[in-house]
């Protein structure tokens, strides 16, 4: 995947102004690619590492990375069949069973996930399935909460790239496992909304095995030129189709032997 960018420093910064207002604001934008019709997947992660750059200025923390746009249930919701990749910081992280503030939010939706804290250092163009398992301490599940800056939820690569690909919270919860004792290919999930099944799936979709998902996230920073160190949180990706939220609304995502995650909408 080429990362060659097109556009001038002067546009990657005025880009990354108008996504950091966005977010912070959670207010909709119109996708970059409406002014920026030349945009290239390399200036999207040009603006989503220096969005990334500001927020540590900051004094914000990064946890570690996730993939996005995984399973073939997330490509065909968004219409966009490329992974992704987008930056974890401390800030997003929410407790399980919390309620989770939706104000600060243009149109949440939550995916179910599992996800890697890694205890060893990967890098590198070609990392296999069985490297990462052996560099996982642990898998835990996850909710993530997507939240698009872009109206609608609408948008293509190079946008949602810039956009840190939609990360907006996550939860963990349940029970953390070695990699070792679940099989990661053949793990059920299903999401629970207000009671209701709303989604369900099994974490082959992800990738064909979620321990690829990661694979993947260290490809796309090597081609960044960047490594994910030991002691990363990793997320690898919606297992089914996101599912959206409003305040008032009690989620519950259950996971074949990880146990569930729960989190209310205010
Ligand atoms: C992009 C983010 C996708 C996932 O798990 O697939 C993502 C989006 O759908 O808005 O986080
Ligand atoms: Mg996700």
């Amino acid at each position: 995947m080429s990362m060659n960018r097109s556009l001038s420093d002067a546009a990657i910064a005025q880009l990354t102004d108008r996504i950091e207002a966005a977010q912070r604001g959670a207010r909709a934008i119109p996708k970059l690619t409406q002014d920026f019709p030349g945009m290239t997947l390399g200036d999207g992660y040009a603006v989503q590492l220096a969005l990334l750059r500001r927020w540590l200025a900051q004094g914000q923390r990064q946890v570690g990375w996730k993939a996005g746009l995984t399973s073939k249930a997330k490509m065909d919701q968004m219409g966009v069949r490329v992974p992704t990749v987008g930056f974890l910081l401390a800030d997003f992280f929410r407790p399980e069973n919390s309620s989770i503030a939706t104000q600060d939010l243009v149109h949440p939706r939550v995916e179910c996930e599992v996800a890697f804290v890694t205890k060893a250092d990967l890098q590198g163009p070609d990392v296999t399935r069985a490297q990462v398992l052996a560099a996982t301490d642990f898998v835990v599940p996850a909710v993530e909460i997507i939240d698009s800056r872009f109206t609608g939820f609408q948008f293509d690569l190079q946008s949602v790239v810039a956009d840190n690909s939609s990360s907006a919270r996550y939860v963990t919860g349940g029970r953390a496992r070695l990699a070792a004792d679940v099989d990661l290919s053949t793990l059920g999930v299903v999401i629970e909304k207000n009671g209701e099944m709303v989604a369900m799936g099994a974490s082959s979709a992800v990738a064909g095995h979620p321990a690829d998902a990661v694979a993947l996230v260290v490809k796309v920073l090597h081609e960044l030129g960047l490594a994910l160190p030991a002691g990363s949180f990793v997320m690898s990706g919606g297992i089914t189709e996101a599912i959206a939220v409003q305040p008032g609304d009690f989620v519950s995502a259950r996971f074949q032997e990880l146990g569930s995650v729960s989190m209310r909408f205010a």
